[in-house]
């Protein structure tokens, strides 16, 4: 099972988008084991976009990312981080494939309503920097039996 870092950004969460969004993992079958509405500290946003810190686009993300509330998630599922990617669409709003999250709901560039972490590493990195020890949780849904099929012993 992996565990993904997804912010939805303070776009997503001023235009009421959050249920929406999260409807939309929670009907894919993935978990919801952390979530946090938290208004991100200018520190914290530059350590998470710190990749970026060279590009010109990097004030703006962090000034956007700092200026009103976002709703941090950790999603849970086999394959999660891939699968969260591929809902979430290109990076760009304009260019987003209709079913997307981005391709549904938006059309900006930089007002992209949603990050997820690109790899395993920067899914444990990012996880660690919004949320402390004890705060993701280990829980069993009801229907997991029916989400997987587990016959032969783990996640197909
Ligand atoms: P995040 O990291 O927010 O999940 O987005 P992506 O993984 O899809 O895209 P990214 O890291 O390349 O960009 C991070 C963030 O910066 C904004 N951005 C990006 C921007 O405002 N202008 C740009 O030219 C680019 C490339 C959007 C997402």
């Amino acid at each position: 099972m992996e565990t993904t870092l997804i912010i939805l950004k303070p776009d997503a969460v001023q235009r009421g988008l959050m249920g929406r969004i999260i409807a939309r993992f929670e009907d894919k079958g993935l978990q919801i084991v952390g979530a946090k509405l938290t208004k991100i500290p200018m520190s914290l946003a530059e350590r998470h976009y710190e990749a970026h810190k060279t590009k010109g686009f990097y004030p703006g993300l962090v000034k956007f990312m700092t200026s009103s509330p976002v709703l941090v998630l950790a999603v849970r599922g086999n394959g999660a981080i891939t699968i969260a990617r591929n809902m979430m669409g290109a990076t760009f709003g304009s260019k987003a494939n209709p079913g997307t999250i981005r391709g549904d709901f938006g059309v900006s560039n930089s007002f992209n309503l949603i990050h997820g972490s690109d790899s395993p590493e920067a899914a444990a990195r990012e996880l660690a920097l919004f949320f402390q020890p004890g705060e993701v949780l280990e829980w069993s849904r009801a229907g997991d039996a029916w989400v997987y099929d587990m016959s032969a012993g783990k996640p197909e």
